[in-house]
């Protein structure tokens, strides 16, 4: 019976559950194999593996020690946070514990003794890993929800942010926005950023303490209200643009903007009562593989993917070296309902013999020279197999054959160089006068104005005569009373009315001598 079961698993792979397994050892005619599936891990409780950050410094209660009230009890301010008294301590791991029965443990702000000044705290979850959450995030308050907060989201590892959500008693005060509810989208709004007013009105602090991000509730706007449908909802996170993204997340921070206030306004005379306390932070969801991994296990203090179908990295986001005979592809939800794998496949296995670096998908045989050649090279290569760069491209030497970043643009300088192509380093072949990598820098004793051009004067050997100086290289501004390239020239010598006795007598046939010297030295005059 054990034996039976086994086999029907074996043989019924995909009835389990639905993208649970990446490949299945079958028998066929030709004798036994693997085949595979698109594939994807279940989902977690992903505050188990988090890192968080609390902001600014000295936001978090205790250190001095600070007596605090709570809404319903203003005026007994018997409670007390000490951050050197581990019973009186409110750290903020106390956010990501499992709570005992009964009693929660939470991280607690200090008080806005600082009022007017707003209180503002940041607090910023961080897995280092790009995750697809597949239910709500649920955020617990004590001691009342704040009256406005936002949920920020980052895809890249906290480089960039981007909001997610807002949340405020009175979205147009708080954000100008009109408050909306999530239930009311619609299949071509799922993916809109949205204020709610739904979690910040006060409703008495022990009745509702939940601030949530409805994860299901957009879904359900494919999958139907139970998340039946589930293949409506991979067709359109398959299909719609942006929607699998939104619900990608590597970091999320909530910006909590201002505390619960009671009901009422902010009462001065007793600040103690408004704070933050957070109690947990409940965030499901499941490793982003590419739908290349089943499993994804927690190594060296982060997640990673342990990739199937000859594929590697963090989210199994490229092919192995040696399987990259075609671009690498995630594997796909589609066709309903076992998907693609879009398998890596091994160098050489495509086509023939035909390796195109994974910079081309497709291959073709050209009859009249009887050879397989790679079509349509991508990332600036061309060839047989796809192994060379384009022209107006050069090798990356620190890429492999196979890396999307292998030719870089040469980049010459239009002006200064003779064509755009560059040799092997990147240099370029520069007109006469031009230098540097991109020609795009002049010789000594050439300026630059729309290409390089032989100083006419400098400081050095062509100077200008006579008192007149040197502008940019080009030319000599001379004088009154000379004239020619370098001033050599007395006006009295081309007209004797110019003459005045000046000094112009002794800069005579010797200053021009010297000028056609040194330009004939330099081998711009050819005598
Ligand atoms: C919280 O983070 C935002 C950026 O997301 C930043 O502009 C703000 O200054 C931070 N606030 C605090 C109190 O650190
Ligand atoms: C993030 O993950 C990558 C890949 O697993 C790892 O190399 C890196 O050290 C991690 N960074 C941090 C800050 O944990
Ligand atoms: C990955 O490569 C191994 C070794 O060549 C091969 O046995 C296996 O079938 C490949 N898997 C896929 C999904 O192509
Ligand atoms: C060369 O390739 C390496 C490795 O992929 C890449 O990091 C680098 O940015 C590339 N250089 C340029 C100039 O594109
Ligand atoms: C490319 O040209 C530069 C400048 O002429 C030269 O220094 C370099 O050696 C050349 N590189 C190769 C590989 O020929
Ligand atoms: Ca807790």
């Amino acid at each position: 019976m054990l034996y039976l079961l086994a086999l029907l698993l074996h043989r019924l792979p995909l009835a389990m559950g639905q993208y649970d397994i990446c490949k299945s050892w079958v028998t066929t005619d030709d004798g036994p194999s693997w085949e595979f599936y698109a594939c994807q891990p279940k989902a977690m409780r992903m505050k188990d593996y988090v890192t968080v950050r609390v902001d600014p410094a000295g936001i978090t209660c205790g250190d001095p020690p600070e007596r605090f009230c709570t809404h319903e009890n203003p005026y007994l301010c018997s409670d007390e946070c000490d951050a050197s008294n581990p019973d009186l301590a409110h750290p903020p791991k106390l956010m990501f514990d499992s709570e005992d029965e009964g009693l929660a443990t939470y991280w607690q702000s200090v008080t806005w003794r600082r009022y007017p000044e707003p209180l503002l705290a940041n607090i910023t979850l961080s897995w280092n890993k790009s995750i697809e959450l597949t239910d709500d995030i649920v955020i617990t308050f004590e001691y009342g929800r704040p009256t406005i907060m936002m949920l920020e989201k980052s895809l890249d590892n906290g480089r960039t942010w981007h909001p997610y959500q807002y949340y405020a008693d009175d979205c147009m005060e708080a954000f100008s926005m009109p408050a909306r509810r999530v239930r009311d989208l619609s299949t071509t709004s799922a993916n809109r950023v949205l204020c709610t007013e739904e979690y910040s009105r006060w409703v008495g602090s022990k009745k509702e303490k939940t601030v949530r991000f409805e994860v299901r509730d957009r879904f359900a706007i494919f999958a139907g209200p139970d998340l039946k449908n589930m293949d409506n909802l991979y067709t359109r996170l398959e299909s719609a643009k942006g929607l699998k993204d939104f619900f990608t997340v590597t970091d999320l921070r909530m910006r909590l903007l201002r505390p619960a206030l009671g009901g009422t306004y902010v009462q001065r005379e007793n600040l103690y009562k408004y704070f933050y306390a957070v109690s947990n932070i409940e965030v499901t969801g499941r490793c982003k593989c590419n739908l290349h991994a089943n499993l994804c296990t927690f190594k060296e203090g982060s997640l990673q993917c342990e990739c199937e179908h000859n594929t590697t990295g963090q989210d199994c986001g490229k092919c192995k070296k040696n399987f990259r005979s075609r671009s690498w592809r995630a594997g796909s939800y589609l066709p309903l309902p076992n998907g693609s794998p879009n398998a890596c496949a091994a160098a050489g296995s495509a086509f023939g013999n035909c390796e195109c670096y994974g910079h081309s998908n497709r291959c073709s045989y050209i009859d009249f020279l009887n050879v397989v050649t790679c079509v349509s090279c991508k990332h600036n290569t061309r060839g047989q197999h796809c192994q060379h760069c384009r022209l107006g491209f050069y090798r990356n030497s620190s890429a492999e054959l196979d890396d999307e970043n292998v030719c870089i643009e040469c980049n010459c300088n239009q002006i200064g160089s003779l064509h755009d192509r560059c040799n092997e380093t990147g240099y370029c072949e520069c007109k006469e006068g031009a230098t540097g990598p991109k020609c795009d820098d002049c010789l000594p004793n050439y300026y630059w104005r729309q290409g390089c051009f032989p100083n006419v004067c400098d400081e050095e050997l062509l100077l200008c005569q006579n008192g007149g100086t040197c502008y940019q290289n080009q030319r000599c501004v001379c004088p009154v009373g000379f004239k020619g390239v370098l001033c050599q020239q007395s006006r009295c010598e081309v007209d004797k009315k110019d003459c005045d006795g000046a000094p112009s007598a002794r800069a005579g046939l010797g200053t021009v001598l010297l000028g056609v010297l040194v330009l004939q030295l330099r081998g711009f005059v050819d005598l």
